[in-house]
């Protein structure tokens, strides 16, 4: 999978070389492109912002430098082309799986008071929102949906930790323990080093269901 970022602040997506998405991009499983939006400017100052028409606070981004941007990255149109924002769907697991399917991702991320409305008419398929609140720029944004993505990339993790993790299905995740046996006083459940594998999985379920129904009744009603 090839996925572009286009930014104003590309020293941002550092984190995403670190750890499991910094491997799979070394071996090849994963294709991160950051690109800064600045590099298309026409404007013989480099500037990528103005005010906006109307008044009020803030900056709008210009249209011009993103627009050649993603022409330039995507002439075919045949990327999924995402505008990370305060009024787009929420993410879910479920738009997780849709998106890992895609060959190649635009991601647009605004910053200031985001990007000319004509670019988003334009240029993007699809809004994608990370939860109700608001934040300076969509550079998060976009690095929380690379990362669930990416997870489900062929290659990038051992595919056992995905099938029993949190949402998989529809339970949020059973507890885990490691060593010592007895962690100031609080002892590992017996089940879990009786070796006893089928009594294993039933304790997990067991748990996977007493903790969604306290933390997110919400979950077991869909
Ligand atoms: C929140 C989210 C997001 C922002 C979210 C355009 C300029 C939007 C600033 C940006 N805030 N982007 N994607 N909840 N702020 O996903």
């Amino acid at each position: 999978m090839k996925i572009d970022i286009l930014t104003l602040f590309p020293e941002m997506f550092a984190p995403l070389r670190e750890s499991i998405l910094g491997r799979a991009q070394k071996q090849g499983k994963l294709k991160i492109n950051i690109v800064n939006i600045r590099d298309y400017t026409l404007d013989k100052h480099l500037k990528c912002d103005d005010y906006p028409f109307g008044g009020g606070a803030g900056m709008v981004m210009l249209p011009q430098p993103i627009g050649d941007a993603i022409d330039a990255l995507d002439p075919e149109h045949k990327a999924r082309r995402i505008y990370l924002s305060p009024k787009g769907e929420t993410l879910v697991q479920q738009k997780v799986f849709e998106l890992v399917e895609c060959e190649h991702l635009i991601l647009l991320c605004g910053h200031y008071e985001g990007v000319d409305q004509r670019i988003i008419d334009l240029f993007i398929d699809e809004e994608i929102s990370i939860g109700d609140y608001v934040l300076t720029g969509g550079e998060l944004p976009a690095m929380v949906l690379v990362d669930c993505v990416a997870r489900y990339v062929d290659g990038v993790l051992n595919t056992s930790s995905l099938v029993d993790e949190s949402f998989s299905d529809g339970l949020l995740e059973y507890p885990q323990y490691t060593r010592p046996q007895v962690y100031r006083g609080l002892e590992v459940p017996e089940v879990l080093r009786s070796g006893n594998h089928a009594a294993v999985d039933k304790w997990r379920r067991e748990q996977a269901e007493i903790i969604t129904a306290k933390k997110r009744p919400d979950l077991l009603k869909r």
